[in-house]
């Protein structure tokens, strides 16, 4: 079928080359996004202040270097957000799953930014944070509210999680780094045709 081992082992060494993997972490103000890049970060939690402008941190992950950008969430702040998308391997959405009246808000600022030509085929992890508070919605129930099912351009998927005890994060990067460099064997597949 044409597959070169180079073609497959230029993938991987490019995986293993220590070239960071750009990743905006997005999300209304208050959803959880400087908690989460520090609990990964430093596997603490630390108290947050409202982020004017961004957070960036290198987060070394199973041997790979993910560069995380964590853009501030505030209505007057996210029309910025575009100047980031440019280079974008994968898309971190946090929404704060207790906070159910802003549930549409969160969808459509999903959905503009999803709408933006950069960031067309980016991958999108989805994290419903602090699953610890009592009324915080599953990662079904968030789904559906900020319209999951309707995305049919890319490969997203939702987990729940909690920054404030560390459960679920984890497992949403697993799948972030899989799907990646699943996607680079692919193309690599592809090319060599
Ligand atoms: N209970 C609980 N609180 C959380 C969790 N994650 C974050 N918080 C709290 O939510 C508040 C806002 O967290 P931040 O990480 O600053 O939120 P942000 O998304 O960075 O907000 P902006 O910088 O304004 O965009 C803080 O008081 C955090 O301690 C969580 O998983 N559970
Ligand atoms: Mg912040």
């Amino acid at each position: 079928m044409g597959v070169t081992f180079s073609s497959l082992f230029n993938s991987l060494a490019w995986w293993r080359s220590g070239a960071p993997v750009r990743i905006l972490m997005l999300g209304l103000d208050s959803a959880g996004k400087t908690t989460i890049l520090y609990r990964l970060q430093l596997g603490e939690v630390i108290s947050t202040i409202p982020t004017i402008g961004f957070n960036v941190e290198t987060v070394e992950y199973n041997n790979i270097q993910l560069q995380v950008w964590d853009l501030g969430g505030q209505s007057s702040i996210r029309p910025y957000w575009r100047c980031y998308y440019a280079d974008t391997a994968a898309i971190i959405y946090v929404v704060d799953a207790s906070d159910h009246q802003r549930l549409p808000t969160a969808r459509a600022e999903l959905l503009a930014m999803l709408s933006e030509e950069e960031l067309r085929g980016c991958k999108l992890l989805v994290f419903a944070n602090k699953q610890d508070l009592p009324n915080a919605l599953d990662e079904g129930q968030v789904g559906s509210a900020i319209g999951l099912n309707e995305i049919r351009d890319r490969q997203w998927s939702i987990w729940r999680c909690s920054a404030k005890t560390g459960d679920g994060l984890t497992e949403g990067l697993d799948w972030c780094v899989h799907h990646r460099l699943l996607t680079r064997l692919v193309d690599a597949i592809r090319s060599s045709k």
